[in-house]
């Protein structure tokens, strides 16, 4: 039993009891305890098992029972009671882009819909476009959710299998048998999504440690049990390969599996042209005068090739082995070096939780500055804030802040860029901000040139400090709305406007393949996680991974300056900066 799995359980009930139509308050009971558990400082596991749970806050004594029941026997009948309620395949549901609880609920109670694959029927015989609240354009937006879904099948997310990989790998290394553990392949180069995961080990007995690997407790199916190679299907659906080599071979194999395969064929050539042929095991001579170089780990396989370490985030062959031929492999940013963030929203928009929490959690991850920009009033849908709220907040900012030391909260806006480019605050609102964040929430459906058009108006806003999530984009759930990237980055570099890097993971944009450009031209990133609770502050550290995809330094990314520093460039205008 892990934190995540209660607190999984408790939400999966939050959404059965909405699904029942029961009373919100008790759903929001569920959602909180869910999110107190996943922040909880301490043992909440063990706390739970032995029932200690008493006098939390958040957790009230129904949960604090429950709790108690699902660490101590594994599962709850009330959770297990609720789920027999509804068809296995209800959860799917959830997944589709415009389907919440509501919709959900409607589609079970009028037509018995339980899984994706009946909401499929349904459209595709036009019940959905009959029905009240759905109708025609909510059918044809729901069947090309599903369509998405089925290409994206073998498809995850970076974030959604990081928890998994770390307990794989923590398991792995308890293994008696096995000396040396990695994880390769697209995670290891942190991809925003991965096909499947790469694991590594060195061990003296492959045969057994295959076999073990297929016991994992998360394993669903094992695909293949070979001697040295095992390929298995995880509950959560993605497949998982594990190779067992022997202690010489492993830096080798942990290059070659690393990839990219772009990377590892200009790696080859390489080898070969000083020659040396290179394979998942080893260096072999092409001529037999050419020495053998010695290798133990990693690196000296690109040290023997003349070059400098290459950080895997950086192997796909667009640039880096030219760079670790000249020496000039950038210094790249690390989670350490984040003093603060910002774009981060609270309940007065959309966010679940409060000013003072959400201030407290960046506090907890050790950030001398949260910067705070809840939705604009144009964002209606997220209870976004006019003129009035605004003011109001930011008095709730100035009398927190004179209760902290140490620690700043920034008043700022999550401004909409309306369709024309213009601003969803006057000048007059938005100059008494201490920053502002620039976002397109709506009118996606522009051409390019007329979307770079009104995205670069937003920027050339005195007042507007940084560029929200550049495309718009939701992996593995919506395309990007068009924009010239190249245009935006120029842009952005003569206005001296920081865009973000939005580390929410399903956005994490702007896209890794355009830092280096942004950085070269001078533009700073700023890892924003636009966080909707205090949970999910915790995406800077999936932000860093990216930001490092993109090749940006420790000076390249704007939270990374200290609270003075930031205080002082927020005060200087723009063009000054
Ligand atoms: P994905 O699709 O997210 O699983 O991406 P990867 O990069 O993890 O790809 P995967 O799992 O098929 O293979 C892992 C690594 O193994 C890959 O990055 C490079 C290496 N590799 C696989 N097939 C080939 C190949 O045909 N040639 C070379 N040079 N390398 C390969
Ligand atoms: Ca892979
Ligand atoms: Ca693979
Ligand atoms: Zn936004």
């Amino acid at each position: 039993m892990t934190r995540e799995t209660l607190a999984e359980v408790l939400e999966e009930i939050a959404l059965l009891l909405e699904l029942k139509g029961e009373n919100p308050f008790k759903v929001r009971a569920y959602r909180q305890g869910a999110e107190t558990v996943r922040n909880f400082d301490g043992e909440i596991v063990e706390l739970a098992a032995a029932n200690q749970l008493n006098g939390i806050k958040g957790i009230g004594d129904a949960l604090r029972d429950k709790l108690h029941e699902l660490a101590s026997t594994g599962s709850l009948a009330f959770h297990q009671n609720l789920r027999a309620e509804f068809p296995a395949g209800i959860f799917e549901l959830f997944d589709l882009q415009g389907l919440g609880p509501k919709k959900v609920k409607a589609l079970h109670e009028t037509l018995g819909i339980g899984s994706i694959s009946e909401l499929k029927a349904a459209c595709e015989t036009g019940k959905i476009a009959d029905l009240p609240g759905f109708g025609l354009k909510t059918q044809i937006k729901l069947l090309e959710a599903i369509a998405l879904r089925e290409t994206f099948a073998d498809t995850f997310l970076l974030s959604a299998v990081t928890p998994l990989v770390d307990e794989i790998l923590e398991l792995l290394r308890m293994h008696p048998e096995i000396s040396r553990v990695a994880v390769a392949g697209s995670f290891r180069r942190a991809k925003e999504t991965v096909h499947d995961l790469d694991f590594l080990v060195a061990t003296k007995e492959p045969v057994l440690v295959c076999e073990d690997f297929t016991t994992l407790p998360h394993v669903e199916t094992v695909i293949v049990c070979g001697d040295t190679k095992t390929s298995v299907r995880l509950k959560n659906g993605i497949q998982c390969d594990l190779r067992a080599v022997s202690n010489a071979q492993f830096p080798f194999a942990l290059q070659y599996f690393t990839g990219s395969k772009e990377h590892n064929v200009a790696i080859r050539s390489l080898a070969l042209k000083k020659g040396l042929s290179l394979n998942e095991y080893g260096f072999s001579a092409v001529k037999p005068e050419v020495e053998i170089p010695e290798v133990n780990e990693e690196i000296d396989i690109y040290r023997s090739l003349g070059l400098d370490f290459i950080p895997p985030e950086l192997r796909e062959n667009r640039g880096e082995i030219e760079a670790a031929t000249d020496h000039t492999i950038p210094r790249l940013i690390e989670l350490t070096h984040l003093r603060g963030t910002f774009h981060n929203h609270t309940t007065a928009s959309d966010g679940h939780d409060t000013l003072e929490a959400m201030a407290d959690e960046a506090i907890e991850l050790g950030l001398q500055y949260l910067g705070i920009s809840d939705h604009s009033k144009s964002s209606f849908q997220a209870r976004g804030l006019d003129e009035t709220r605004l003011l109001d907040q930011m008095d709730a900012i100035r009398k927190l802040n004179a209760g902290y030391e140490n620690f700043r909260l920034f008043c700022g806006s999550e401004v909409d860029i309306l369709k024309d480019g213009s601003l969803d605050f006057d000048d007059s609102i938005l100059s008494q901000l201490d920053f502002c964040v620039a976002s397109v929430h709506n009118v996606f459906n522009l051409t390019e040139s007329e979307m770079t058009a009104r995205i670069c108006k937003a920027m050339e806003n005195e007042y507007v400090t940084m560029l929200g999530h550049v495309t718009g984009r939701l992996l593995l759930r919506r395309d990007s709305y068009s924009v010239d990237h190249a245009k935006i980055i120029d842009c952005a570099a003569e206005t001296r406007t920081i865009i973000e890097l939005n580390c929410s993971p399903l956005r994490l944009d702007m896209d890794w393949r355009w830092w280096k450009r942004a950085r070269d031209k001078g533009v700073l990133c700023s890892i924003n996680p636009d966080a909707h609770s205090t949970a999910r502050l915790h995406h800077i550290g999936l932000g860093v991974r990216l930001a490092r995809k993109g090749w940006l330094r420790r000076e390249d990314v704007f939270n990374t300056r200290s609270l003075k520093d930031v205080e002082k460039f927020l005060k200087t205008p723009k063009n000054k900066r």
